[in-house]
Parts: C-alpha cells; structure tokens; sequence
C-alpha cells in the first residue's frame, strides 16, 4: 500500500502572532518550522507569508525570499498559496505565481468563511490554472464543498490536465461554511473524485483527528498545520507545527502508511525536478 504524503500549513492568513505567539512569521521562523516539520515527516509545505509587523501578505519580494529561503534550508515541495487572505486582489493573487514555487494552491469555488467570504470566481480559477500550467507549477485543488470537486472536474474537462499531468487535491473540512469534517463528508467527496486522482485532507479546529482518522482508513493523505488548528487536545495549546506533523506521522505508520519522502512526493505531484526562484514570466 502507497505511503501517506504529509503536507504542513504553518502559518494561513487568519491567525494573529499576538493571539498566537507560536505561529511562525519571520523568515527564520519559517526557515526554523520547515525544518523540523520536514525531519517529522512533511513532504509539503504549503506557504503563506507576513510581513514585517506579522500581518499577511501577498508582496512579491516577502513570498519570493519565503519561497528561496525554504528550498535552501530543505527539501520540501514548495506550495505557495494563491488563496491568500479574504482581502486580498485577483491581481496579487496571481501574482505570487511568479515566485518560482513548485506548487500552488488553487481553490475551486466561492466558499462562506465564517463570518467573510472567500471569493473565487470561475474566471479566476481557470485565469490561476492557466497561468500554474504555463509556468510549469503543479495545482493543488482546494476543496472546502462538494461543488468544487464539480468545478475543479469542469476545469479539467475545458483545458485538459495540469502541469506534472497528475491530479491532487485537498479536502479543507470543517470550515464554518464548507463541508464539514466528517467521514461521511469525506466518502461523499472521495466518491466523486475523478479516477486516479490523489487527495489529502484537512479538517480544521477540533475536526482535525476525525478527518485525519477517516482519510487514512480512506486511503488519503494528510494536510496538517497551525493553518488549520491551534489546539492539540481540549484545553491544550499546539506546542508548534512540528508536534502536528510528528502525530500526522505517528498516525500514518499505525495504519501502516508511513510518510512519504520528499522524493517520492515529488514523484506523486509530478513536481518539476529541478527549480529556480528567478523563474516566472509574469502573469497577465
Ligand atoms: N486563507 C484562506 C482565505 C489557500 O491557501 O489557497 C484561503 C486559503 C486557501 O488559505
Ligand atoms: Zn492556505
């Protein structure tokens, strides 16, 4: 049986450093977390960035420096984020797709997010697939609802398949106005995937263990990360995201599909083998 692909988000837009002093910000708080999560078992690492008052950005020369700083300090798979915050612009969205990245997060719908709303319009979806494939990025499709696996289906059958020529996704369950994280949210998706396509999951705040528990019984992959929760147990704060990937990884071998390697993850995604962070040619 296939080995289970560990995806860290260390940081996410929505967490504040002073609500959260844990949550990696700087670069070598980045640097610091990507380390020890890749020596826990991450393969991925999927990245948003703030600046320096540890507030999110999208800026060119921040994602850029995240971007080089990670891929020299580690082996990871570099994922970007292009969902970015709920304020952020189209324009600067798709901008961080000229950072150089291995991969990047391509969200595939409009989804409630609390109490704000994460807009992604099918304009924007194909506008970030087309630009992902034509600087040669491997997609991630995010999946916070049963219709985007619709969408991210109607996308492929329009402009044929990704960069890498594989298709992966992540469930992100548990938002409040997605899915929810169960595992009969989890069968409901995992049911309507295209063949042959691979899939992690995550499920946000206390839906973390019970999505984890149901994709690995599914034959998934995990998405794990500060991103997605700060509390490890009830009343227990997460220590960092390395404690997070370390029980991804635990997990993973009980069930007897220990974590991928970086190159195997590499091998999976279909990801670019080797890459510069001066690439990109600029996004329309
Ligand atoms: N921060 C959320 C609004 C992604 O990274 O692509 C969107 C998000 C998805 O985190
Ligand atoms: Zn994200």
């Amino acid at each position: 049986m296939v080995g289970t692909l560990i995806t860290v988000a260390p940081t996410g837009a929505e967490s504040s450093k002073s609500d959260v002093p844990a949550l990696p910000c700087t670069l070598d708080e980045l640097v610091a977390t990507a380390t020890a999560c890749e020596a826990a078992g991450a393969a991925v690492i999927h990245i948003h960035v703030r600046d320096a008052d540890a507030a999110p950005t999208l800026d060119l020369g921040y994602v850029r420096a995240a971007v080089e700083a990670v891929r020299e300090a580690t082996d990871l798979v570099v994922q970007v984020s292009s969902g970015g915050a709920v304020t952020d612009t189209e324009d600067a969205r798709a901008a961080v797709l000229d950072t150089g990245p291995d991969a990047a997060s391509l969200t595939c719908g409009t989804v409630n997010f609390g109490t704000d709303v994460f807009m992604n319009r099918w304009e924007l979806i194909e506008r970030l697939y087309l630009a992902m494939r034509e600087r040669e990025i491997v997609p991630e499709f995010e999946l916070f609802d049963l219709g985007h696996v619709a969408t991210m289906q109607r996308l492929l059958d329009r402009h044929g398949p990704p960069y890498g020529g594989r298709v992966h996704c992540d469930l992100v369950m548990g938002v409040p106005g997605g899915m929810p994280g169960t595992a009969a949210a989890v069968t409901a998706c995992v049911a309507a995937l295209p063949a042959g396509a691979t899939w992690s999951a995550t499920g946000v705040g206390r839906t973390t263990l019970p999505v984890m528990l149901a994709a690995l019984a599914a034959g998934g992959h995990l998405r794990v990360g500060m991103e997605d929760t700060l509390t490890f147990a009830p009343g227990e704060a997460v220590r960092d995201n390395a404690q997070l990937v370390e029980r991804a990884a635990t997990l993973a071998t009980l069930a007897q599909r220990p974590a991928l390697s970086t190159q195997e993850a590499r091998t999976m995604l279909g990801v670019r083998e080797s890459r510069s962070s001066a690439a990109g040619t600029g996004v329309r």
